[in-house]
């Protein structure tokens, strides 16, 4: 049986998602005088942000030099001036440096709102690489990204975006990666296609400073990568989230292949225009929205598209900070789940799997039904808050 007949136009995939996105504004105009409070509360502590006053301290200034991305051994970082920091200096990972799990309350506000334009999350799997080295530079940046027509959040973002940049590669080749931040909160990236020493290539880099490393993922797999620093929950929970897809040695089938990145907002009220992440919900963890690829809802608005007899392929990373993604496809059947290391680990005929927080499984069928087919998140607690698209199988 079917969790939506098509029979019944109250349960089509659109009203569900129209149905949950008018529950969601009730629920807000219900928690006006919460929210009214909330912001009060917000004002009085003067929007704290995890670090701040630390990484201010710490940091000398300036723009970042394009001689920081230079390579360097794993986790070494750099100031603008080229100079290791000087020892003393707080590092956001440590649990020795308790003020950043001390000193959160919301994000920083991101400017240029009005500027924020939506656009949908193009999921498709990019083309691998013929290197089989990558040098990968990328900046942490405080942005405003419209999840919605009418929803813009203050995120903290790789490149921009939320999630950030999909990439691919194959098991074994090798990936030199440079974050250099332009945020006053110290940031990091943790790839969980990466075995490393995270002390070193994990740690954060302060505002203009960069951290390098290199390293060769062993499996092949869908990936979870994040920032990494502390705490953790707050910064992969205000958008710096995003997938690395490694192929094994041995490509699979051909496929149409798409990247679905699941993660959840917890928004406080909007400032600006733009709803910074609340801290405090993060811990409750009841979820504002749920969505895949960063917008709530955007593939019900603008399908994914595949032609009849095609093979499907989704590689389905959950980023979490929290919620688990129960991923069904309604009226399809998966004839194959890779649990991890493709093409080892596979299971047939699979209705639902869950894919946890912080990781990653592939889901493939061939489209032999020509229609339009929901592909949810099952725990409908959570799916009903964005994560459902829908997929159009052509004839
Ligand atoms: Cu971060």
């Amino acid at each position: 049986m079917s969790d939506h007949s098509s029979q019944s136009p109250d349960s089509s995939p659109e009203a569900i998602f129209n149905a949950t996105s008018d529950a969601s504004a009730l629920a807000f105009d219900g928690k006006r005088d919460t929210r009214r409070s909330f912001v009060a509360r917000l004002s009085a502590l003067s929007m704290a942000i995890p670090g701040v006053g630390a990484a201010l301290a710490a940091c000398s200034g300036g723009a970042p030099n394009a001689s920081d991305s230079s390579r360097r051994p794993a986790g070494q970082s750099t100031n603008p001036a080229g100079q290791r920091p000087a020892r003393g200096l707080p590092n956001p990972d440590s649990r020795l440096d308790t003020i950043h799990h001390t000193e959160h309350q919301a994000t920083t506000l991101a400017t240029g709102t009005a500027n924020a334009t939506y656009r949908r999350f193009d999921p498709t799997l990019p083309a691998l690489p013929r290197e089989r080295t990558q040098q990968i530079h990328w900046r942490s940046q405080a942005v405003p990204v419209r999840i919605s027509p009418e929803v813009v959040v203050a995120a903290w973002t790789f490149e921009g975006n939320l999630p950030g940049p999909i990439v691919r590669c194959r098991a074994g080749d090798t990936i030199d990666f440079t974050l250099t931040n332009e945020h006053e909160v110290p940031h990091s990236m943790d790839f969980h296609a990466a075995q490393i020493d995270p002390k070193t290539a994990f740690r954060s880099a302060l505002k203009g400073q960069s951290v390098s490393y290199t390293f060769k993922p062993r499996y092949a797999g869908a990936f979870v990568y994040h920032c990494g620093s502390s705490p953790v929950l707050m910064h992969i929970g205000s958008g710096m989230v995003g997938a690395i897809i490694v192929d094994p040695s041995t490509p699979l089938l051909p496929a149409k292949e798409f990247v679905l990145v699941q993660n959840e907002f917890y928004l406080a009220a909007p400032v600006n225009g733009a709803h910074p992440f609340d801290y405090a919900k993060m811990l409750a963890t009841l979820p504002d929205y749920v969505a895949f690829n960063g917008r709530p809802g955007q593939y019900q608005a603008e399908p994914i598209r595949v032609k009849r007899g095609d093979r499907v392929r989704f590689y389905v990373v959950t980023a979490g900070p929290t919620v688990p993604c129960a991923f069904h496809i309604v009226g399809e059947q998966f004839d194959t789940v890779y649990l991890g290391a493709p093409p080892a680990n596979a299971i047939h005929g699979v209705q639902t799997f869950n894919v946890p927080a912080g990781g990653g499984m592939i889901f493939e069928f061939v489209a032999n039904v020509p229609g339009e087919f929901p592909f949810v998140n099952h725990g409908f607690g959570h799916g009903q808050k964005g994560a459902i698209g829908i997929l159009i199988v052509e004839e």
